[in-house]
């Protein structure tokens, strides 16, 4: 196992280093980003999992500058484009098709939050598990979600919030969904949300990570 090619690529996602070409960081000019890295690990047969696992480290050392005032939002944008880098090429892993879908999934980032990266990987992994996936993207307002219920009856929806103050507008939402489709399924995520703050929004599940929202799904499905 190449630990070094590893740790390098969650370098390269704190550091904000997309690939070769790129000018930024100053301190990385002429070296090898996320982009060839990522392409490499898959090469010599490194799992995506592991990759991935690196990325949230790198994104978790950032975050945790970024907290202590020692980098500031470009530092923070350029770690996302780093890891957009890393998600195209593991795309493909997450999204291995089936025959038939298993129900539909609506989801997206609540209204006021432009955090995508964790919502996309779900959309991926849920995706890969044979799930028609409707994504409406960041900042979704509530009507928004509840026309998209509207039109896709049956569907399960998934909301996804990274910051506090956006966790009041997921509460919203789902109230409103459930106002509106009593019976419709709504699962949420993401960092500052926990079981508790699911059941105080009313909401039918929280999971953590992409696998719980599939192993909630599965649970759910009434296909
Ligand atoms: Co911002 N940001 N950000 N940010 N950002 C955080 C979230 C923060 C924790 C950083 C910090 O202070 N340490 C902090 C939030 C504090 C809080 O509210 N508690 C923060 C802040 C404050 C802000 C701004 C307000 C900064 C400012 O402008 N002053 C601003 C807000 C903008 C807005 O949304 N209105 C802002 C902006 C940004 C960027 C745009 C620059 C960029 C996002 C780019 C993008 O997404 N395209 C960004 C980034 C990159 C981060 C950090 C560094 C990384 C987030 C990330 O992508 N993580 C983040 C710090 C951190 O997380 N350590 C931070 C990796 C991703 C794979 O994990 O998204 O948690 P995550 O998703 C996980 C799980 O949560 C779960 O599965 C995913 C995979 O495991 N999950 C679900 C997510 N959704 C789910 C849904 C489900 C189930 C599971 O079911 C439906």
């Amino acid at each position: 196992m190449n630990e070094a090619l590893i740790t390098q690529i969650g370098i390269c996602i704190e550091k904000g280093k997309v690939n070769k070409a790129s000018p930024y960081p100053g301190d990385m000019i002429g070296q090898e980003g996320s982009d060839e890295l990522t392409r490499q690990a898959l090469s010599e047969g490194i799992g995506p999992d592991l990759i991935l696992q690196a990325c949230n480290s790198g994104m978790q050392r950032i975050g945790e500058r970024f907290s202590r005032n020692e980098v500031f939002v470009p530092e923070l944008l350029m770690a996302a484009k780093s890891m957009n880098a890393v998600m195209a090429h593991l795309k493909p892993y997450f999204q291995t098709g089936t025959v038939k879908a298993k129900g539909k999934f609506v989801i997206g980032t609540v209204a006021g939050d432009l955090h995508d990266i964790g919502k996309n990987l779900v959309s991926m992994v849920v995706e890969g598990n044979g799930w028609e996936v409707i994504d409406l993207g960041v900042d979704v307002k509530t009507a928004k979600f509840v026309d998209s219920v509207k039109a896709n009856p049956g569907c399960i929806v998934g909301l996804s919030a990274l910051l506090t103050t956006t966790m009041a507008n997921m509460a919203k939402t789902v109230q409103e969904i459930k106002n509106q489709f009593p019976d419709t399924v709504v699962i949420v995520g993401g960092a500052p949300l926990s079981t508790k703050a699911a059941e105080q929004m009313k909401a039918d599940g929280y999971a953590s990570d992409p696998q719980g929202a599939v192993a909630f799904l599965n649970k759910v499905s009434r296909n």
